[in-house]
């Protein structure tokens, strides 16, 4: 524990976290004028009501247009800047961040300019933020797996300062077992494994994703609800489930936060974290998300001292960093 870290501020680690869900829509309008690209909306709240999704994809189709204004390696540090800065004022001492090259590739920007305009930010995250980070490179599931092999390959011969792959977009119908060959390329690469799984697509496709995929750590998973062998798997295997609620209240995923399986996943004795996913998109930071809970069910001083340890000791964080911040 740490004395200079106020109680209420219970050291955590963000394992779920988009970098592109980080921009902010004064940030968006901001670098549009910068690059002199013209947004399809004419102010800041006509923006912002376009913020109710109805499910994953209808969010997705706003996060890929929105980053349009991402064009210069400034942009992409800019972004990072203001997420380090806004995650350890919510207590964040650790993230893992994840991401899209796809993204901007099929926008004509380059690896180079999207990894290193983030990876120059998170080089001094320690010095300037007191926050150790790691960057992950998440593939789109709904592109074919040879493309993420080709970006893959890419990341490796340029050296990218990448510990960890992911896989995330549009689950339903884009199932793990369709990028084996890209899982198996990365651990050989000696990266670690993450994906997305069970957010909106079944339970099936979390035990595909540890099975096939081989993945150390699950990504949202809440849908493993449905399925108790598997439920009693995640426990017995201490599997990480990257939790993030108030995503899953925005994207429909649960009705309302009310109605969300984390008080049940704690009960069941799942290893599960809470995170922001795209904080700028779902209405709150690390911090939000747990004050929204606490309003909402009787988290224990002992469940929210569990979530935040279950956070650290799930990260991809060396085991004398672990031991720092627990
Ligand atoms: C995402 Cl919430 C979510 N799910 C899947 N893919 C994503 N990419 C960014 N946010
Ligand atoms: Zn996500």
């Amino acid at each position: 524990s740490n004395a200079a870290v106020p109680a209420r501020l219970l050291p955590v680690a963000e394992l779920h976290l988009h970098i592109e869900g980080t921009l902010q829509p004064e940030l968006i309008f901001a670098l549009a004028e910068r690059n002199g690209i013209t947004l399809p909306y004419a102010d800041l709240d006509e923006l912002r009501q376009r913020y109710e999704f109805t499910d994953l994809q209808s969010f997705l189709d706003l996060y890929y247009a929105n980053m349009a204004v991402l064009q210069t390696e400034e942009d992409f540090a800019a972004m990072t800047h203001a997420y380090l800065e806004r995650a350890a004022a919510a207590g964040v001492r650790h993230a893992e961040i994840m991401l899209d090259p796809q993204a901007h590739l099929s926008r004509g920007i380059s690896l180079e300019t999207c990894v290193n305009g983030v990876a120059s930010v998170l080089a001094t995250s320690m010095e300037d933020f007191g926050m150790s980070t790691m960057l992950i490179a998440a593939f789109l599931r709904d592109l074919p797996e040879e493309s993420a092999l080709e970006v893959l390959d890419a990341l490796l011969a340029m050296d990218a300062p990448i510990g960890a792959i992911g896989l995330d977009s549009a689950e339903v119908g884009n199932p793990p077992a369709k990028f084996e060959r890209l899982y198996a390329k990365a651990r050989e690469a000696g990266l670690r494994l993450t994906a997305h799984a069970g957010e909106e697509g079944p339970a099936s496709y979390v035990v595909e994703a540890l099975d096939v995929l081989g993945v150390e750590r699950i990504d949202h998973g809440i849908r493993c609800m449905d399925d108790t062998d598997l439920v009693e798997r995640l426990v017995d295997e201490r599997i990480p489930l990257t939790v993030c609620p108030l995503s899953n209240v925005r994207l429909r995923t649960v009705d309302t936060l009310a109605d969300h399986p984390l008080p049940a996943m704690l009960a069941a004795g799942l290893n599960v974290s809470v995170n922001s996913d795209d904080p700028a998109y779902f209405g709150g930071y690390v911090d939000d998300n747990f004050a929204q809970l606490e309003a909402v069910f009787e988290l224990s001083e002992f469940d929210k001292a569990r979530l935040a340890a279950n956070s650290i000791h799930s990260s991809f964080a060396s085991e004398e960093r672990k031991a720092e911040l627990l």
